[in-house]
């Protein structure tokens, strides 16, 4: 495995020099964050974002992400130049020799959670996700301001996108993907650039739209799509984790004996309701997920890309982005790489 760690650019709080400090650290997983989502991005930038990590004596093993347009994921009929331009991007960031991309197809909303801040036992914060408390949630209020939430949208787009998905439904959404993937799989094989779609989080529908990326069979679904490497996943033991249908390492053990597992994201999780939980520090006897088992997987095939820790709690007095401090992810590094050596060892 090729441990990584997600940096947010310049603007993060978080410098490469800390990053390059936790041991073991190889990777980032980085973006562009300033270029509009459905423009292109200049090779000229890519290739600046690199230099800079690499003087850091790091390397960009991931872009997370290149995010893929609402027309698309709509099937407007706009899509087609938004799809040009993704494969104009893919191109540049294979010119930047970049391996691979992550992206997901969710509608409107990235991850979610109801609160960012939640106390633990333990006197640090988590994310949490509380069934209960999303349900009286309206975005179309606009008093909603989460991570992951494009703070872009006016109350007015977003009740026009809304509307827009009240036609589209799961079948659709699948029809849409599928005509990205066909025009966006070649383009990635030509530039050799693997892409890898995150799972929806948490998995299942939210706000009345509809979310398709859940369990083994939607990410099987997924692969058959388009039969190649190039058209891989993102296994989120968090996102995927967060619903007791799926057995994440038996899941993760599934797709990287078939080759489709192109990241890896791995946080714990603790279900705490049939659809609530609370992100956990990543040690197995914190959360519900058997962390362990999932390091076997990727040690049982050889996993050779690249795994990021996930979001972590904010410990130690840290203050900054919920899910993205520095030292609770570090921690999650140094475990996840400490099993990985028990198990590699020989
Ligand atoms: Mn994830």
């Amino acid at each position: 495995m090729k441990m990584s760690f997600r940096w947010y650019g310049e603007s993060d709080e978080i410098s490469l020099e800390y990053i390059r400090q936790i041991p073991g650290m190889e990777g980032i997983v980085t973006a562009i964050y300033d270029i509009p989502v459905g423009e292109v991005w200049p090779l000229e930038k890519i290739e600046s974002l690199k230099n800079t990590v690499e003087k850091a004596g790091l390397e960009i093993s991931v872009i997370e992400s290149v995010p893929v347009h609402e027309d698309i994921k709509l099937g407007k009929e706009t899509r087609d130049c938004f799809i040009a331009n993704y494969q104009e991007t893919i191109r540049n960031i294979g010119k930047a020799n970049i391996p691979v991309v992550c992206y997901n197809f969710m509608p409107i909303f990235d991850w979610t959670r109801t609160d960012l801040a939640h106390p633990l036992e333990d006197g640090s914060t988590t994310l949490i996700y509380d069934e209960k408390i999303l349900e009286k949630m309206d975005p179309l209020t606009g008093e909603l301001s989460l991570p992951g939430w494009d703070s872009s949208y006016t109350k007015d787009d977003l009740a026009s996108l809304f509307a827009d998905y009240n036609n589209i439904t799961k079948e659709d959404l699948w029809d849409n993907l599928t005509y990205f993937l066909q025009k966006v799989i070649p383009v990635a094989k030509e530039s050799d650039v693997k892409m890898a779609i995150h799972p929806d989080d948490p998995p299942w529908d939210i706000f009345g739209l509809p979310r398709i990326i859940t369990n083994q069979e939607s990410l099987e679904r997924v692969c058959q799509i388009y039969d190649s490497p190039y058209n891989g996943l993102t296994m989120c033991s968090g996102s995927l984790g967060a619903s007791r249908d799926n057995d994440f390492p038996a899941m993760l053990d599934h797709f990287l004996a078939k080759d489709r597992v192109n990241f890896i994201h791995a946080r714990n999780v603790k279900l705490v309701g049939k659809k609530s939980f609370e992100e956990a520090a990543h040690l197995s006897s914190k959360g519900s997920i058997d962390m362990k088992a999932a390091v076997e997987a990727m040690a049982k095939h050889n996993f050779k890309g690249a795994v990021r820790p996930d979001h972590g709690r904010n410990i130690w007095g840290e203050k900054g982005r919920p899910g993205y401090g520095l030292y609770d992810r570090a921690l999650g590094a140094t475990y996840l790489l400490g099993l990985w050596e028990a198990l590699k060892k020989d």
